[in-house]
C-alpha cells in the first residue's frame, strides 16, 4: 500500500453560511477533479479548514470524501490537531474508513522543544498502523527545523513521508539525497517545477482544486522531458496563483467552484465572504483559467 504520487489536491471543505459541511457540493468536487485525473486527495488539511473545525466535522468529512471516492485513488487524512487525543481519534477513524495515510501538521504555538515534537510523532505512528507524512509548513507554525532534525523524525518507525510546504529548496535537495525512501511531497504550488527537479514524489496543494489539469500537464510534460513546455506551464499557473493569492485564496477558490456549477459553498469564520469586487476578480481568475 504505497502512498500516492502525482498531484494531489488539499481538498477544500464547502460549507454554508452557518458552517455546516455541504456535503453535495463536496462531493461534486471530488468527482470533477477525479475526472480531471488527480492520484489522491490530501483530506482535512489547511485548505480543508482543519483548525476551524470541531472534531465531529472533521470526522465528517473524512467519511464523505472516503465514502465518494470509494478506493478509486489513495486519500491521506490530515489528523493533526492541538489537543492529542483529537489527533488520536481522528487517526483511528481515519484507518476505520480506508485511508492509506495520515497526516499531522507539527506541533505548534506553544514553542515545543524538538523533543516534545519527537515524542509526538513517535506516540501517533505507535497507535496507528498507517504510515505517517509530517506536515512541514513553517511559515504558518512558526516552528521550522534543520534538515537534520527533519531526519531524526524521517526516522521514527512509521514516519513516511512528508509534506514540505517551504520554499527552502537547499534544503529539499539536502533531505532528498540523505532520505531516498522517504517519500516527499511539495506543498507550494508555486514551486512544483523546481521540486520536481529535485525530486519530489508528488505534490498537495491547495490550487489544484481549480486548476489540476494544468498542473497534471505539467507533472507529464516533466515526466516526458519536455522541460520547455513544463516551465511555460508553471509560469500560467503561477500568474493564476498570483491573482489567487491576492484576492483571499481560499474563499476565491471556492467562488470559482461555484461559477463552474459545482457549489464551492463560502469559508468558516473568520474568513469574510468575498466582496463585489473580489468576486469580480474572482470571474476574471476563472475566465483566465479557462482560456489557458
Ligand atoms: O494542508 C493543505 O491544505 C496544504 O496542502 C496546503 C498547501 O501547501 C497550500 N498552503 C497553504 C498555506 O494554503 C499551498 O497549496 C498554497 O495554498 C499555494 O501554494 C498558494 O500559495
Amino acid at each position: 500500500s504505497a502512498l500516492p504520487g502525482g498531484i494531489i489536491p488539499a481538498l477544500l471543505t464547502p460549507v454554508d453560511s452557518r458552517g455546516e459541511t455541504l456535503r453535495d457540493h463536496l462531493v461534486s468536487l471530488l468527482e470533477y477533479t477525479l475526472d480531471c485525473g488527480v492520484s489522491g486527495f490530501y483530506v482535512g488539511g489547511s485548505t480543508g479548514e482543519c483548525f476551524l473545525m470541531s472534531v465531529s466535522q472533521r470526522e465528517e468529512v473524512l467519511a464523505i470524501a472516503s465514502e465518494t471516492v470509494a478506493s478509486r485513488v489513495p486519500l491521506i487524512a490530515h489528523i493533526g490537531a492541538q489537543n492529542v487525543d483529537d489527533s488520536f481519534y481522528l487517526a483511528e477513524r481515519a484507518q476505520a474508513l480506508g485511508y492509506r495515510a495520515i497526516s499531522a501538521v507539527t506541533p505548534y504555538y506553544y514553542g515545543f522543544s524538538f523533543q516534545e515534537i519527537l515524542s509526538y510523532y513517535q506516540e501517533l505512528c505507535e497507535i496507528s498502523k498507517l504510515p505517517m507524512v509530517m506536515y512541514f509548513i513553517p511559515a504558518l507554525t512558526g516552528r521550522t527545523f534543520t534538515s537534520q532534525e527533519i531526519a531524526r523524525l524521517a526516522a521514527i518507525p512509521g514516519m513516511a513521508g512528508i509534506k514540505f510546504t517551504a520554499d527552502d529548496l537547499f534544503k529539499l535537495e539536502r533531505l532528498r539525497g540523505q532520505l531516498p525512501e522517504f517519500v516527499m511531497y511539495n506543498g507550494y504550488d508555486e514551486l512544483l517545477l523546481p521540486a520536481l527537479s529535485l525530486g519530489v514524489n508528488g505534490a498537495i496543494g491547495s490550487t489544484y482544486n481549480v486548476t489540476a489539469p494544468l498542473a497534471i500537464a505539467l507533472w507529464e510534460s516533466f515526466r516526458e522531458g519536455d522541460l520547455a513546455r513544463a516551465g511555460h506551464l508553471q509560469w500560467e499557473l503561477n500568474t493564476i496563483i498570483e491573482m489567487l493569492v491576492g484576492n483571499n485564496l481560499y474563499p476565491t477558490l471556492k467562488d470559482i467552484l461555484e461559477r463552474r456549477g459545482l457549489g464551492g459553498g463560502l469559508c468558516r469564520k473568520p474568513f469574510l465572504p468575498l466582496t463585489a469586487s473580489q468576486k469580480e476578480e474572482s470571474a476574471r481568475i476563472d475566465a483566465h483559467i479557462t482560456r489557458v
